[in-house]
């Protein structure tokens, strides 16, 4: 935690130079959306995120797009409107046929996207997962945010908190086969089973990192469990859309909101006493060293084998762990505390 504070400062810094610098990034909401920047330089990286639209992404993107531009390669960003597998197949078939030297994506599910991906990866392009992971055989590298035991502890430690250890909580996550959240929650269920005796965990809905989807399926936990203390959401989509929720409700101060989240999306929630504590990464930073995994991969400095080190940019040097995992660091909590500090 002593080394996050250090860096969560200097990622403000960062995270403010590069939004300035990038602010064609967000614009590709639909569909066929295809935003490119090229220079003179040979590695062409395409980012496909979960779904466009969604903050979180953007965010990310932009950092790949900053590590792109600094390498001197060609960035671009792909993807569908809705977070699902199908929707991102095409896109994977695309990028394969044009060419792009690396595809860096976060994946809606583990295993379907694997034929394509195989496919991209036989014509020679580079796969490099971040985010939300597909099967190990079916991509080069996983840039992981955090590991995943960290994730879920975080989340079970502020909710028992929020609630003093005690009472009903109800989970809302993103879409039903995300490969990170599903980690995630598989994880919270044995924390809160073995450290949390007295919350019961009663149900677990899918808000499919869409806004209006995650707001009904709020309203709709509240209504069926009346006695619910605590909602937890794993995904920046579904704790703002719970917040909201909660913030115009007769719920707001009687039942906790937390999970993960982004800190200008949750200011207004922290701000009007709505939320008390939530975390995340920076997803700036995870999309640019993924950016740098994928520059690395291209131009043979690493396989993705155990023990490969690589340089990422103003981040440092990292090292391949086991099963092809590049880690960034640690989860990191917002409060009304330190929520100012951020600008993402
Ligand atoms: C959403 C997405 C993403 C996840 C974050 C926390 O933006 O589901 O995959 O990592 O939330």
């Amino acid at each position: 935690m002593k080394f996050l504070n250090r860096r969560a400062s200097a990622v403000a810094a960062v995270v403010l130079s590069a939004t300035l610098g990038l602010t064609a990034c967000g614009s590709t909401t639909d569909t066929s959306s295809d935003s490119s920047s090229s220079s003179d330089g040979d590695i062409s990286v395409t980012f496909l995120p979960k779904n466009l639209g969604n903050p979180y992404f953007e965010t990310s993107d932009a950092g790949g797009q900053k590590a792109v531009e600094e390498f001197g390669g060609t960035y671009s960003e792909v993807g569908p409107d809705t977070a699902t597998p199908d929707g991102q197949v095409s896109f994977i078939q695309t990028a394969a046929q044009q060419g792009t030297s690396a595809l860096v994506l976060s994946a809606n599910d583990p295993t379907a996207l694997c034929d394509s991906l195989n496919q991209a990866s036989d014509a020679g392009v580079k796969i490099v997962t971040f985010d939300s992971d597909v099967d190990t055989d079916c991509r080069d590298i996983y840039v992981n945010q955090a590991t995943a035991e960290g994730i879920a502890k975080v989340q079970v430690d502020m909710i028992a908190d929020q609630i003093g250890d005690s009472g009903q909580i109800a989970i809302l996550s993103a879409a039903a086969n995300a490969t990170n959240q599903n980690a995630w929650i598989e994880l919270m269920k044995k924390d809160l089973k073995a450290d949390h005796p007295n919350i019961d965990l009663v149900d677990v809905v899918y808000g499919d990192d869409d806004d209006q989807t995650s707001f009904d399926k709020t309203a709709a936990l509240l209504q069926t469990y009346p006695d619910l203390k605590g909602i937890v959401s794993p995904t920046t989509v579904g704790i703002a859309a719970a917040a909201r929720y909660v913030s115009t409700s007769s719920y707001k101060g009687k039942v906790a909101v937390t999970g993960l989240g982004t800190p200008n999306q949750m200011r207004e929630y922290v701000k009007d006493g709505t939320v008390t504590e939530f975390a995340l990464w920076n997803p700036e930073e995870l999309g640019y060293l993924a950016a740098y995994a994928a520059k690395a991969l291209v131009d043979g400095t690493i396989t993705g084998a155990e023990g490969d080190t690589f340089t990422a940019g103003d981040l440092g040097d990292y090292t391949v762990g086991a099963d092809g995992t590049v880690l960034l660091g640690d989860p990191y909590k917002f409060n009304a505390d330190n929520i100012d500090d951020f600008d993402f």
